[in-house]
């Protein structure tokens, strides 16, 4: 899987079918909060992403408070959006959060 910079003509393509998530204003990163029942369904739920940032070698910068988890996927070594930051934002959605 390419970290390439996506360029800005596929990346809209994807966009448009990646529910919730939002372009930040120079198009680097993308970013969606998500919430939950308690801090432990929170935690779980980054337990499973943690997991899968390790398989993808792809990791995100997110926080956490409570019940709720702000994530934005960028990738460092490309200075913007690559095909792994639409992969990790397509398993994230598809956890259900
Ligand atoms: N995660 C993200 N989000 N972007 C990267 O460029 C990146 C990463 N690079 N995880 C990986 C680790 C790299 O530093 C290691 C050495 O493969």
């Amino acid at each position: 899987m390419s970290q390439k910079r996506l360029t800005e003509n596929v990346l809209m393509q994807n966009l448009a079918s990646l529910d919730g998530w939002s372009l930040n204003a120079d198009k680097t990163a993308i970013a969606r909060s998500f919430r939950f029942k308690d801090f432990n369904a929170a935690f779980g739920f980054m337990s499973r992403i943690a997991l899968m940032a390790e398989r993808l070698d792809h990791h995100p910068e997110w926080s956490n408070v409570y019940n709720r988890v702000d994530i934005r996927l960028t990738t460092h070594d490309a200075g913007g959006l690559s095909d792994k930051d639409m992969v990790m934002a397509r398993f994230i959605n598809d956890l259900g959060g």
